[in-house]
């Protein structure tokens, strides 16, 4: 029996998920080229995915646990455990406006075109707010749209906030604070939430001694 572990196989969470294992002392070679990869010492096999298919993987069972950004999770809103936050890739998800905006609350949404690769949250705020916006869903390079016309607000991550600045954007709202977590499937075995137990114990020390 191997615990199946969905990582990203590149990107901004790809590095430092790979660097835990290693410090875990778990060997995984890098997936680059591959989609799996079984480590030599210890009863894992990492499977290299897009960050965005990580929930379905892990509700579906096919991965057993996975590392993921809360920001991801929380967009595709699947049914999996958080077991442990992870403490790297925190970023924050947030409303910007043009700097010569004058935002104020979420009342300045009413009825302005938001674009964002997270419809899903930005659409949560918005009724938790009881604003009405129209919400344009982009895959990539959210930061353009207000300067091209193709939106007048945006909503996207931000971490040091030099993206939105070199855009004329500004961030006003803060809607999600994120950072990686593993996640664990609903249904395990004994024996896969005791492999699950070592890894944990084996991240948390790491973790401790770097305080
Ligand atoms: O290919 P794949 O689908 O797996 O990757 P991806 O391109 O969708 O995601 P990737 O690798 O860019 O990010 C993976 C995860 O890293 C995100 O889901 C977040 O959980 C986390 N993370 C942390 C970030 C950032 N910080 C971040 N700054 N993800 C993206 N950004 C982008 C942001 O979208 C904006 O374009 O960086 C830019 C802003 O950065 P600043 O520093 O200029 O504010
Ligand atoms: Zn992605």
């Amino acid at each position: 029996m191997v615990l199946k572990l969905a990582i990203q196989k590149s990107g901004r969470l790809h590095e430092d998920s790979m660097k835990l294992l290693n410090d875990c002392g778990i060997g995984i070679k890098n997936g680059h080229n591959q989609l799996k990869s079984v480590a030599d010492n210890f009863p894992i096999e990492a499977y290299f995915l897009r960050d965005d298919d990580i929930p379905q993987y892990v509700e579906d069972g096919v991965a057993h646990i996975g590392i993921v950004g809360e920001n991801v999770l929380y967009e595709k809103n699947k049914s999996v455990d958080i077991v442990e936050k992870l403490g790297f890739g925190k970023c924050r998800l947030s409303i910007a406006v043009k700097k010569t905006d004058e935002y104020g609350d979420a009342r300045f949404l009413e009825g302005k075109k938001i674009a964002t690769s997270y419809p899903f949250l930005t659409q949560d705020f918005l009724n938790k707010n009881g604003v009405n916006a129209e919400i344009h869903e982009i895959s990539g390079s959210v930061e353009l749209a207000p300067g091209i016309g193709l939106a007048d607000v945006v909503c996207d991550l931000v971490s040091s906030g030099s993206t939105l600045f070199m855009n004329g954007l500004k961030e006003v709202e803060p809607i999600l604070q994120s950072e990686a977590v593993m996640v664990r499937t609903k249904e395990l075995t004994e024996e896969q939430q005791s492999v699950l137990n070592q890894l944990l114990f084996r991240i948390r020390s790491v973790r401790k001694a770097k305080r």
